[in-house]
């Protein structure tokens, strides 16, 4: 009993109409579990590799067959029979089988989508919801939506250079009053757009993708936008960013509204917008081959606010651990197809709680339906997660599943962090 009898892989198109992964996992008790992996447009370079066929007659170079094939060829006879309870087994057989650092033989979207499809067979197995079998009996904390409701960078077609402009309704006292604010903001911000006649055409992530005068600009639309909603900034809805810097630099410099800033001139920046506005959080402020910016960045706002790191530390332990003895962030995103596996994403977790750091688990721009990271979310106790704006269903299932979650654990909910966890 509890074998895994068969994993079977095909591929299907995600929210931005590429090709990933889908995996289904039969036990011999004859349960059925299936997990999709997503996918990201800003990719960080030490990033676990998506292998794509790279053939351009097939979905233009974006299929997915190869990965496919190494799951229903090579990892299926490796694990039939495996103990679908041990998920650090699992993982480690595949990465042996593997044997390379970033995935590149089965692909990290072949190994992920197995490496979750077992978690949730696990999970069913033991007739528990995902977030009880990865978190155990004490798992109970409820996320803060972070809501990307800006778009720009390489998300959407404007002239945002900074790629997500967030709001995080920190002030709420549970999840779904978190949602209903958070939405609420949203649709104001889309009247507010509409009046002062901007596009309220939507990005990747759902958010609006107009052209503002200037960054600012979004900093402001965002503040007039809770307060027309009825929230007081900074008290019941906070700000956060996601710069994605790394896509906006080149030879040592940012460009950023025009001009090439240095990271000191960007790092003041973020300093000015960070006195004259309720942010709580910016991520990847900094380029990920920016070792010196980052240090900068950290001094000089680490102390103020949460610095996430993304594509500089990619999900990945040994990467996480060189960056935290340097001193670079309080924070990391928490993002599965980074690093390929749900054990590798736990042990990175981990660390981040050993180590004092935040965690927010995230989605990627390219999504499927699987919501596996709102159980993450739970599961890890983040009390953080980003995962778009309340709109298109893929980002919305996600919020939609940490409501079922809160109503499952009724009044054992808790929700967002403390503040001095913050
Ligand atoms: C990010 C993500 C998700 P992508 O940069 O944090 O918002 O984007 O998936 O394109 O890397
Ligand atoms: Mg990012």
């Amino acid at each position: 009993m509890n074998r895994i009898e068969d994993v079977y892989a095909r591929q299907i198109l995600d929210s931005r109409g590429n090709p990933t992964v889908e995996v289904d996992c039969k036990t011999d008790d004859g349960i059925l579990a299936r997990a999709a992996v997503p996918s990201g447009a800003s990719t960080g370079i030490r990033e676990a590799l998506e292998l794509r066929d790279q053939d351009p007659k097939n979905y233009k170079g974006k299929s997915v067959e190869k990965a496919v094939l190494n799951v229903n060829e090579t990892i299926s006879a490796e694990l039939y029979d495996h103990d679908v309870l041990d998920q650090r087994g699992v993982d480690s057989l595949m990465n042996e089988l593997d044997g390379t650092d970033n995935k590149s033989d089965m692909g990290a979207n072949a190994i992920l989508a197995v490496s979750m499809a077992v978690a949730r067979a696990g999970a069913a197995t033991c007739d528990v919801p995902l977030y009880r079998y990865l978190g155990g009996a004490m798992a109970n904390r409820l996320p803060v939506p972070f809501m990307n409701v800006i778009n720009g960078g390489v998300h959407a077609d404007n002239n945002l250079d900074l790629q997500e402009f967030m709001i995080a309704p920190s002030g709420a006292t549970s999840f779904s009053e978190a949602l209903r604010m958070g939405t609420e903001i949203y649709h104001t911000l889309k009247a507010i757009l509409k009046k002062n006649g901007l596009s309220t055409a939507v990005g990747d992530e759902g958010g609006f993708a107009p052209n503002l005068k200037n960054h600012e600009e979004a900093l402001k639309v965002l503040v007039q936008a809770i307060t027309e909603a009825g929230y007081v900034p900074g008290k019941d809805c906070s700000i956060a960013m996601d710069a994605a810097s790394s896509s906006i630099y080149k030879d040592g410099k940012y460009g950023f509204e025009g001009k090439q800033l240095s990271n000191a001139e960007l790092n003041s920046w973020y300093m000015e917008m960070v006195s004259k506005y309720p942010i709580i959080s910016i991520e990847d402020g900094m380029a990920e081959e920016d070792r010196d910016g980052w240090k900068m960045h950290t001094e000089s706002l680490g102390g103020k606010i949460q610095l996430v790191g993304d594509d500089v530390f990619v999900t990945n332990p040994a990467i996480f651990a060189e960056g935290i003895k340097n001193g670079i962030a309080n924070a990391i995103l928490i993002k599965l197809n980074q690093v390929g596996s749900v054990k590798e994403t736990w042990d990175t977790i981990e660390l981040a709680r050993r180590n004092g750091y935040g965690y927010m688990i995230s989605h990627r721009s390219g999504e499927t339906a699987d919501s596996f990271i709102a159980h993450l979310a739970v599961a890890s106790s983040s009390g953080q997660i980003k995962t778009g704006a309340p709109c298109r269903s893929e980002r919305v299932e996600k919020y939609n599943e940490l409501l079922r979650i809160e109503e499952e654990l009724g009044q054992s909910a808790i929700y967002g962090l403390p503040e001095k966890e913050r």
